[in-house]
């Protein structure tokens, strides 16, 4: 370890012990001023009975708080009575049961770390998860110490009319001619995590939801007023979710008032806090004009995703920080369930297992690879992870398709009712799972402790004297940093069987399940030789070694009745043509369109029955990021040059057709959000993309028509797209113009630039760093970071991964930078260097050149120590 950098120590699972004291009351007192905000706290404390900690003293946590006075029982303590460093207040001596009262100053204005109390422009905000509040306070910063909290604010009347906390206002008035108060009370128990205020001068858009027992609950979303046009979207999300969770999952919204904040500055999406949800303003605010059909995608998703945490993670919640995949996992899978019922659409799935094949799976294969439920952190805002969230969200998939619909269903209830209140694990819910469908359990939760993604082996065999079908699945999961051993997976695989003409063959059973290393399932009656479709719906996370010939994947691809691995197949089948291409580049070989490759894309193209949204799933290649984590020592220069000799020959031979189609889903009717448009939209801009890859005159001119005309984002920006790939004088042009018509709005033009950062042209790394300097730029702002930054080193591999290395340097250099602005989104931003074993042996020795000028650095934080301790550590 690097001796001149901030250290902190591991904690381990295993070392859990129950706190040895509760915080059964919190009241706070929050003076905001210019200079030094003052908090003042009284917290009512007693011995926690379950605990067998004999000591009297007491452990509170802090960060960069200064502290003025500590009362016990209303006694000033005397220095000598306490202890106090940067990261704890001890007190030597306490009773059984008291009063503290703590007063502390902090500077949220100098706050660049965006965790705890900060200003966000004039705005002041929280965001305490995972560890933020002991950055307002000393506290028992832990999830498992649930507290019942009253707050007062003070703060400027005129530059902060909005004062809000958690739960419901119960006092109001002056402080004197200048200052105001503002008091609210939360009477629900929780941790601290899901403590938040805001002060600012914002203005609130008003609805109502009557929930399933006629309660009436006031909904509040707080913008700054020239966004007011920008919310309709949002909370029309909000009263959808409402209602899907009451029929889904019957939870009803228990306190009156539901209010949602929408901050410039924010480290994440957004924040699920009591009654005060805090989101990055990217996920609220949104018109026809300003968001694509992407962004309303998001924020359907996003809105959603936090109102259900009010039951998955508010009120029953997590013991331990370990534990986190108990509230991501489960409310990932909600709101993925809450956005299949909104789209009635195959291709929810199929996003979702978009992301996790090309993120997750590369995690799982890496040098960060973890567990669902990890077993040790350094620093936990690093384990906010795809393995957490995405991989989490199947492993609860998987449950709910061994349980079906309705077992589940009995199972969360009984889980929500027997738990409302209490801070629990991953087992607690495991259990729940466990009584109500009588299954034993035991070996599924090896979901949660062993990491790696599963490979399944499949070897198949049929007997037409016995008309029977054998399958045989061998499973093995590779090793795992910490983890060489790994016991076989409790795996539901589900199958079709199709004849010749693709027709299903009727199955007694259509879920398998695979729970030892090796097992063979014989199927009886089958009277000819099947086709296999395995996993369908992307039935568990794993991955599939099946030896099937193009044609095979070309007939599934037109036949299967499963939308997923009908997809699927044809990803396939890209792949296996991809890398045939690979090697033969290699070689020197010409390189030539298969017409198995040309027929399928083809009658995809030209099928009218298929969904113009489907159709765009099935005719994108898979990610250069996929394809990276498909091979070894990865050369994304091959990657590129064969991905782009296939799309500009479909191009070319298919150009009429292509045309066609993009006239025929091109509209002329006014904007709307709907199935129907975003599907021809969707597939229209596809369809732009596959036809100015040829950079011709004609294409250029076709797409700044298109950039001309759009009535909506969604075409502006793939238009823009488009044109900013190809050098040439028009290319400026629109881009001056984008930017002149919405340099007032830093979420449209954070879409500027990441089109700039993710340009298929040598100098985008230039661009970029010009780009740094420009007005609409900044370091701090965590979305503006990600649009540039992440638009160039994490969404355009090609160019971040040029042979130079020039890409791997800049990264360090940006890493260092924000390592002492904001760790948060400097060890995010760092994750594109973490994959670096995937690569060609020349762009190891760069990328582990550049991860090495980071970790000599001085004073790291511990999330980019951590990241590049383990990334260094451990080979794969
Ligand atoms: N629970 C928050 C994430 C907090 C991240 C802290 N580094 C948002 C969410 O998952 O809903
Ligand atoms: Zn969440």
């Amino acid at each position: 370890m690097v001796s001149n950098s901030v250290t902190k120590q591991t904690i381990y699972l295993k070392d859990y012990l129950p706190p040895a004291y509760l915080i059964t009351e919190t009241n706070l007192d929050i003076d905001l001023r210019p200079g030094v905000t003052t908090v003042s706290s009284q917290l009512q404390i007693k011995k926690n009975p379950a605990s067998q900690d004999q000591s009297q003293q007491l452990e509170l946590l802090g960060e960069n708080l200064v502290l003025k006075q500590v009362k016990l029982n209303s006694k000033i303590l005397q220095a000598t009575e306490y202890f106090c460093d940067a990261s704890c207040l001890q007190i030597k001596q306490v009773p059984a049961s008291f009063t503290l009262e703590i007063t502390t100053e902090i500077k949220p204005q100098d706050n660049t770390a965006l965790t705890g109390l900060y200003k966000s422009n004039t705005m002041y905000c929280t965001q305490c998860e995972a560890q933020g509040f002991r950055r307002i306070t000393y506290f028992s910063d832990r999830p498992d110490v649930l507290s019942v909290f009253t707050v007062t604010l003070h703060a400027d009347k005129k530059d902060f009319p909005v004062l809000l906390a958690n739960g419901n206002l119960i006092a109001q008035g002056a402080d004197n001619s200048e200052r105001h108060f503002a008091t609210w009370q939360d009477p629900f128990y929780k941790p601290c995590y899901l403590f938040a205020m805001v002060a600012g001068d914002l203005i609130a858009v008003e609805d109502n939801f009557i929930t399933k027992t006629g309660r009436l609950i006031k909904l509040k979303l707080y913008v700054e007023r020239e966004n007011l046009d920008q919310t309709a979207h949002a909370m029309a999300a909000l009263k959808k979710s409402m209602a899907w969770d009451e029929q889904a999952y019957g939870r009803e919204y228990d306190l009156d008032i539901y209010m949602i904040v929408a901050v410039n500055d924010f480290n994440m999406g957004a924040m699920e806090n009591k009654g005060l949800n805090i989101f990055n303003a990217k996920y609220v605010l949104a018109s026809s004009a300003t968001a694509t059909d992407f962004d309303f995608q998001n924020i359907d998703s996003v809105i959603g995703h936090e109102y259900f945490h009010n039951w998955s993670g508010n009120r029953v919640t997590c013991r331990d920080w370990f534990q986190l995949s108990l509230k991501e996992g489960f409310t990932v899978f909600r709101e993925q369930q809450f956005t299949q019922y909104i789209t009635q659409s195959p291709v929810c799935r199929i996003e979702d297992v978009k992301l996790l094949m090309s993120r997750q799976f590369a995690e799982d294969s890496g040098p960060l690879a973890h567990p669902v439920r990890p077993d040790s952190y350094m620093e936990i805002n690093n384990f906010y992870t795809m393995t957490v969230y995405e991989k989490g969200a199947e492993v609860i998939r998987m449950l709910y398709t061994i349980l079906g619909a309705e077992k589940f269903r009995q199972a969360t209830d009984l889980y929500f009712s027997r738990h409302d209140g209490q801070a629990v694990t991953t087992d607690d819910f495991a259990a729940a799972m466990q009584e109500i469908s009588g299954i034993d359990l035991t070996q599924f939760k090896l979901w949660y402790s062993q990491a790696g993604t599963p490979e399944i082996s499949v070897y198949e065999s049929y007997s037409s004297e016995q008309q029977t079908y054998t399958l045989k699945l061998a499973q093995s999961t590779p090793a795992t940093p910490g983890q060489s051993e790994k016991q076989p997976f409790y795996i539901p695989i589900v199958i079709g069987l199709l004849d010749a003409a693709g027709k299903e063959l009727p199955l007694a059973n259509n879920m398998l399940i695979l729970n030892q290393t090796e097992q063979t399932f014989v199927f009886k009656n089958i009277p000819v030789l099947p086709k296999l479709s395995i996993l369908r719906d992307f039935s568990a996370p794993v991955k599939i070694k099946h030896a099937v010939t193009e044609e095979q994947l070309a007939f599934m691809l037109a036949n299967d009745s499963d939308a997923f691995n009908r997809w699927h197949a044809g990803q396939q089948l890209y792949l296996q043509i991809i890398l045939g291409l690979m090697q033969d580049l290699q070689q020197g070989k010409t390189l030539q369109l298969s017409s198995l490759l040309l027929n399928s894309f083809k009658s995809v193209l030209i099928n009218r029955d298929i969904n113009p949204l489907f159709k765009t799933e099935l005719l994108t290649l898979p990610s250069t990021m996929q394809i990276i984590d498909t091979v070894a020592l990865a050369d994304p220069d091959v990657i590129y040059a064969v991905k782009k000799f296939i799309v500009t020959s479909l191009s070319k031979e298919l150009r009429g057709e292509l045309l066609k189609l993009y006239a025929e889903y091109t509209s002329s009717g006014v904007y709307s959000y709907n199935a129907t448009d975003v599907a021809k939209r969707a597939c229209k801009n596809l369809i732009l993309a596959y036809l100015t890859v040829d950079k011709s005159a004609q294409s250029i001119a076709l797409a700044v028509e298109q950039y001309h005309k759009a009535n909506n984002m969604t075409d502006t920006m793939a238009a823009l797209a488009c044109i900013s790939n190809i050098d040439c004088a028009e290319r400026e042009i629109v881009l001056d113009d984008f930017y002149s018509k919405w340099s007032n709005n830093p979420l449209v033009i954070n879409k500027w630039l990441t089109v700039q950062a993710q340009a298929d042209l040598p100098n985008t790394l230039d661009r970029v760093k010009d780009l740094m300097q420009h007005p609409a730029f900044t370091l701090k702002n965590p979305n503006k970071v990600q649009a540039l930054i992440g638009g160039f080193c994490i969404g355009n591999p090609v160019a971040f991964h040029a042979a130079t290395g020039a890409g791997y340097k800049f990264l360090a250099e940006i890493v260092l930078q924000l390592n002492t602005l904001n760790p948060q989104v400097a060890a995010r931003m760092l994750s594109a260097l973490t994959q670096w074993q995937k690569f060609t042996l020349e762009r190891q020795k760069l990328m582990c050149a550049q991860l090495q000028v980071i970790q000599q650095a001085a004073g790291l934080s511990p999330d980019v120590l951590e990241i590049i301790t383990k990334t260094l550590q451990n080979n794969v």
